[in-house]
């Protein structure tokens, strides 16, 4: 089945938050900000900007009713500055105006006053002045001081890997209007209608019940919008509560670039040990992540990094400890992955590392070392059905790993300004939100009488296909057509108190909930059957449109089931509700069961560096992935192929820079290269390996939404071969991205 938004969106017709039609009277919002990255907001003068004709409001955090705070895990984030500022672009107020240029032209005549302060913006830096988010996290297994004595090799290095702008095609936003009685209807651009809901509760002093959150489809979020869509609307429902009239407030690109947080930047100390064999025996990482001004979701992204700190492979002692490091950037956040590609960048460091020095092919250290069902994590979960050694083997006979390395060889003999690099990334990616609170899900069906159904989930559809697979679930549930099937918008009046769509368990932890609604309801309707044609339950099916029993077709039609069982006043609504089982995790010891399941893969990248250039082209990415039993095959595709291009940019292309001062110069997209069609590997291969899949899989099929951007890392260590095979002497930082001129300096 095909993604059902494929024709809208190539038709134009897809309906995002701009092209909701706006009603008579809407009021435009633009949100002013600090200039400053650090400082004590002395005075601001709004009076030329309130003086322009249509300024209708300026609003400030003494327009706040409730709490000006909103803070998801801790709560140290004002939604206006009141007194002091901490990053540039750090919101202060919010101009409405009848029209959006009005608005922004007033924005320009704000005047403010700060006086400035220290300003860091280094991770490293923050954490020797104590500036902590939290304290330290530390994951410990086995016994690391023994295992140093007894390690024949030992590498000691530094990895450093940059942040990323989510870079959605829409830009954040959110349209709120004025219901009776004071109740508040914001449509937003958010993965987390709750916590949009939650928050501007909070904000505006009001129940929960009093704000209605709506979201049609994001033009997507990559997790810039687990959190982070949240200002927006409050803002705009704000306005609304203030003035009683509709409020649309939409960022522009820039602004979107300057005021939201981005993937965390981390630095890290890493030590690693082998025996003679090159079985790792130990493996200390010291990891700084750049949090940004406040904890937004740092917290859950920097125990992911710990989670991963060991990637695909067993090593038996660790000592993992991560700092969450407060700076004066703008509070960075959720990004696919969640802060594991970041842990799983220093490992593949360290192994490339003690590789070089071995003088052999990582890939030998990675091969011996992969992953086993049996073997535990540091975090104490053991690992299952683990297929880490059938996708090598798989991938081995498919492209005979000795022809590539002997291939890739002759070209660099052969060749002086030309070289090419090779490099393999395997995967292990576990499955679930690391809170097992969060791992629940609830869906409303309705069967209307004639036989059409409507579907409402808390899944929201961001381009990762959702949707398709909860209209799958519904229409193979039930034997219908899919034309007959309708998902309704992620609403919070239809489903309430959802987790955000994050973590790659949306279409698990919401398909589930799905799956028993749908059970429920067609034990009902068979036992309509049953009773009709005096038979027994089990016999009764429903396929092709049709009722079936004993396998065999009925005349009875889907619909005139429908209606004899609305006749006979059968309940032809239903909520499932869906809890992941086992998974639990102890803070105190660090160690549980928190993952559902884990993804695993591999990929086989070629790159090919122009030595007089700096530049390169990656020849092929050939990648063996784990789908377990797809229940896509074409959407999963599309995940596999984004996710992996997504992750070569991070490590390639994409280098966000700020000054000292804190200012964002990389701000625009002329100054931010994301890939393009021309960045793409000239050729992409995925080959799905079907593995039994989990029972906590939707289907069986597994979670695909963010295990495939770190495929995106093997980009960095096949440059970094060809640059050696040019420059054996190259002395290179494993510093990420490895941008062109990255390239060239390691070259000479
Ligand atoms: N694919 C598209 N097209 N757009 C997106 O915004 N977000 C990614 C991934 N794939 C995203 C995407 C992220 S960060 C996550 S967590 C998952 O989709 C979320 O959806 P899922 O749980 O349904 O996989
Ligand atoms: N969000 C979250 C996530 O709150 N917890 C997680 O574990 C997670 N993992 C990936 C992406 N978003
Ligand atoms: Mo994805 S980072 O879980 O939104």
């Amino acid at each position: 089945m095909k993604n059902i938004d494929s024709k809208g969106h190539v038709t134009g017709k897809s309906i995002y938050l701009d092209d909701i039609p706006t009603i008579q009277g809407t009021l435009y919002a633009a949100v002013y900000s600090s200039p400053s990255a650090h400082g004590i907001i002395q005075s601001v003068d709004y009076s030329k900007a309130l003086a322009l004709f249509g300024v209708e409001k300026i609003l400030t955090f003494d327009d706040i009713k409730g709490e000006n705070q909103i803070g998801g895990i801790f709560p140290d984030e004002e939604l206006l500055a009141e007194k002091e500022v901490h990053f540039q672009g750090q919101p202060i107020a919010v101009v409405i105006a009848k029209s959006e240029s009005i608005a922004f032209k007033a924005r320009k005549l704000i005047e403010i006053d700060i006086l400035e302060k220290e300003v860091i913006i280094d991770a490293r830096e923050a954490q020797k002045k104590g500036q902590l988010i939290m304290p330290p996290r530390i994951f410990k297994s086995g016994n690391l001081d023994l295992a140093w004595s007894v390690c024949e090799y030992i590498f000691e290095g530094r990895a450093s890997s940059n942040g990323q702008e989510h870079l959605y095609l829409e830009t954040q936003g959110a349209y709120a209007i004025p219901l009776e009685n004071g109740n508040i209807k914001i449509s937003s651009s958010t993965q987390g209608p709750t916590a949009v809901q939650r928050a501007a509760a909070k904000v505006l002093d009001v129940g929960m019940h009093n704000i209605e959150v709506d979201v049609v489809r994001l033009g997507g979020g990559f997790g810039g919008k687990e959190d982070q869509a949240t200002p927006w609307a409050i803002m705009a429902a704000m306005g609304v509560q203030i003035l009683n009239k509709p409020v649309k407030l939409i960022l522009s690109r820039m602004d979107d670039m300057k005021m939201t947080g981005k993937r965390h930047p981390y630095d890290s100390d890493y030590k690693i040990g082998l025996s003679k064999d090159f079985k790792i025996l130990a493996y200390e990482v010291h990891f700084y992540q750049n949090a940004g001004a406040a904890a937004d979701l740092s917290p859950a992204v920097l125990g992911r990094t710990l989670f991963h700190a060991t990637n695909a492979y067993h090593i038996p002692n660790t000592r993992l400890t991560a700092y969450s490091c407060k700076t004066n950037l703008p509070p960075n956040t959720a990004f696919r992955g969640f802060g594991g590609p970041q842990g799983m960048f220093v490992i593949e460091a360290a192994l490339a590392h003690a590789a070089k020095k071995l003088k052999i092919s990582t890939h030998i250290l990675q091969k011996k070392n992969l992953l086993k069902t049996g073997d535990e994590f540091p975090y104490g979960q053991i690992a299952e059905g683990v297929v880490l050694n059938k996708l090598w083997s798989d991938l081995d006979s498919k492209f005979d790993l000795k022809a590539v390395e002997n291939r890739i060889h002759n070209f660099n003999q052969e060749n002086t300004y030309s070289k090419k690099g090779f490099s393999l990334m395997p995967i292990a990616f576990g499955i679930s939100f690391t809170k097992t609170p969060m791992n629940q899900a609830r869906a409303l069906v309705h069967i209307y009488s004639d036989g059409t159904v409507g579907i409402s989930t808390g899944a929201v559809e961001m381009g990762q296909g959702v949707n398709t697979k909860m209209l799958q679930i519904a229409a193979s549930s039930f034997g219908i057509h899919p034309n007959k099937v309708k998902l309704e918008t992620t609403n919070t009046t239809r489903v309430a108190n959802t987790s955000p769509t994050a973590a790659s368990a949306t279409a698990d932890l919401n398909g589930k909930a799905l799956l028993k609604a749908c059970t429920a309801l067609l034990e009902r309707l068979k036992n309509s059957v049953a009773i009709k044609f005096d038979v027994n339950i089990d016999n009764v099916s429903f396929e092709n449109d049709l009722v079936y029993i004993d396998n065999v077709p009925t005349e009875m039609t889907w619909e005139q089931l429908v209606d004899q069982a609305f006749l006979e006043r059968v309940c032809l609504t239903e909520n499932g509700h869906y809890a992941t089982p086992i998974i639990n995790f102890d803070m105190e010891t660090q160690k549980g069961h928190p993952f559902a399941y884990h993804v695993f893969g591999l990929a086989l990248t070629e790159v090919t560096v122009d030595c007089l250039r700096g530049t390169y082209e990656f020849d092929a990415v050939k990648i063996i992935h784990d789908f377990g039993k797809s229940m896509n095959p074409s959407v999963d595709m599309g995940q596999i192929e984004g996710g992996l291009v997504q992750g070569m940019g991070w490590m390639t292309l994409e280098e966000i820079r700020y000054n000292k001062e804190g200012r964002l110069l990389s701000n625009t997209l002329s100054a931010y290269k994301i890939p393009d069609i021309y960045a793409v590997p000239k050729e992409i291969i995925v080959y799905p390996v079907e593995t039994e899949g989990s029972e906590m899989a939707i289907l069986k099929s597994k979670a695909v939404g963010e295990p495939p951007l770190m495929y995106g890392i093997g980009a960095y260590f096949a440059i970094d071969k060809a640059v050696m095979a040019f420059n054996p002497n190259a002395k290179l930082e494993m510093s990420a991205p490895f941008t062109a001129e990255k390239v060239l300096m390691g070259l000479y």
